[in-house]
């Protein structure tokens, strides 16, 4: 059976399990939800209620990650997964922690009155973009000269935190970063899992 998919287009989380399916060449039927108006469908299968859900022959998938190594098991056929170890796991976990922390006070500073835009600004530099500079600044991808399964998990939330202010981050001394992105963002697979559909109702 083909395997459903519920997602929500502009979710970093959505987003990365999307290009994971799309470059396995698994074929799902696509179901946009309203966060604001979830599928019982999808809350009977998953409680927890966030996107993404992937349901496949009686599994039940509801964490991003876990749906990109399911879909990087049935296929990965540019080795995506050659550099999986501690150096991976630790960026991954930095982006899904402290820096998605941060990026929700960037985004919103007005529901996050203790602290500066510019403090959080300065913090996400520490954390995460001077080690992403530096890094990239060795080899093209974050793992090396080779396109990884990291590079894509942490895209969608580096693209997240270049939008919010779009100009001051083309003034942040971060000019590999920069290209980095806008190779993600300029790439076949990013776009064409970008399509709009329609809400998915019951
Ligand atoms: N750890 C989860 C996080 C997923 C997540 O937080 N998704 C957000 C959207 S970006 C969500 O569905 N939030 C529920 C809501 O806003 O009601 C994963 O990796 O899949």
């Amino acid at each position: 059976m083909t395997p459903i998919f519920y997602s929500y287009r502009r979710c970093p989380y959505a987003m990365r399990a999307r290009m994971a399916l799309k470059y396995a060449g698994i074929q799902v039927e696509h179901r946009e939800i309203a966060l604001s108006n979830k599928p019982q469908s999808m809350l009977l299968a998953s409680p927890k209620g966030t996107v993404p859900v992937l349901c496949v022959d009686g599994l039940v998938l509801d964490q991003s990650l876990d749906i990109m190594r399911w879909a990087l098991a049935k296929s990965d056929p540019d080795a995506w997964r050659e550099v999986d170890g501690e150096i991976s796991q630790a960026w991954l976990e930095k982006n899904d922690g402290p820096f998605k922390a941060l990026l929700d006070r960037y985004k919103y500073p007005n529901r996050f009155l203790d602290i500066s835009q510019e403090d959080v600004l300065n913090k996400a530099m520490n954390l995460m973009l001077e080690p992403m500079e530096t890094a990239l600044q060795s080899s093209r991808y974050l793992m090396g000269n080779k396109l990884s399964w990291i590079d894509v998990a942490i895209f969608p939330f580096i693209r997240q935190f270049a939008a919010v202010n779009p100009q001051r981050f083309e003034e942040l001394p971060f000019p590999t970063i920069r290209i980095w992105l806008k190779q993600h963002l300029e790439s076949e697979l990013f776009n064409s899992v970008m399509d709009k559909h329609p809400t998915w109702v019951d």
